[in-house]
């Protein structure tokens, strides 16, 4: 068995959280894409890895009691990789707070939050005829960008003055508005200028842009 961590993703924003952290700190990978036109997430092999069927999950045949050890849920997983690498999370306690704590913002607000946006706003645009939940995902994403655009306001990064896990949580879902759902318009993104210069410096990044890429969405 190979003794690289083993990645099971697609290119959404949470999985790219994933392979972006795992370029970025150079940690040797094996990609496996779990295609959804395939239902593959709820395969038996998949959710012998992650059993809440959902991408990325990852494997470390080589964890710290040198037993295999399955990964799921993002933010555990950039925590994890953080850790192993020594790397995008400071060990001062005060910016490991704060790197934690917009990481976290990140997996209860700004993911679920514009999940929904995006599931309303493109992908079940024919299946819900009320403007209500549009109209409640449209309010609370741009509140959080609001929040993060306050934060971004005279930072390079949302932590301290480095790349953090932090930013790789946040980015890739700012990022996916306009490259998945076509948003840019509805939700104002020109009204958060911090946000916009930020998404763009960090996507320029050569490891960052590479992660995006892996486990691309399969042709239909
Ligand atoms: N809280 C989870 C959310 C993961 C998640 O929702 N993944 C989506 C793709 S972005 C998924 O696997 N969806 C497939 C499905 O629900 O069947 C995390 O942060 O890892």
């Amino acid at each position: 068995m190979s003794s690289k961590i083993q990645l099971y993703s697609l290119a959404t924003p949470n999985g790219q959280k994933a392979s972006v952290a795992l370029e970025e700190m150079g940690i040797p990978y094996d990609a496996h894409l779990i295609d959804f036109g395939k239902d593959e997430q709820h395969s038996p092999e998949f959710l012998k890895v992650n059993p809440n069927g959902k991408i990325p999950a990852i494997v470390d045949p080589e964890s710290a009691d040198g037993k295999p050890l399955a990964i799921m849920e993002s933010g555990a997983i950039l925590i994890y990789l953080a850790e192993k690498s020594g790397k995008f999370l400071s060990t001062n306690p005060r910016l490991r707070s704060e790197t934690l704590q917009w990481l976290f913002f990140q997996v209860g607000g700004v993911g679920p939050m514009f999940g929904q946006f995006g599931h309303f706003f493109k992908f079940a645009k024919d299946k819900c005829k009320d403007p209500y939940p549009i109209k409640r995902y449209t309010d609370e994403s741009r509140r959080i960008l609001g929040v993060l655009d306050q934060r971004l306001n005279g930072r390079t990064y949302l932590v301290g003055d480095e790349y953090s896990i932090a930013d790789m949580a946040n980015v890739t879902w700012v990022h996916a508005l306009t490259t998945a759902y076509d948003a840019a318009e509805t939700l104002g993104l020109k009204d958060f200028s911090h946000v916009a210069a930020w998404v763009d410096r960090i996507i320029k990044r050569p490891k960052t842009a590479a992660g995006l890429k892996v486990c691309g969405m399969p042709k239909s």
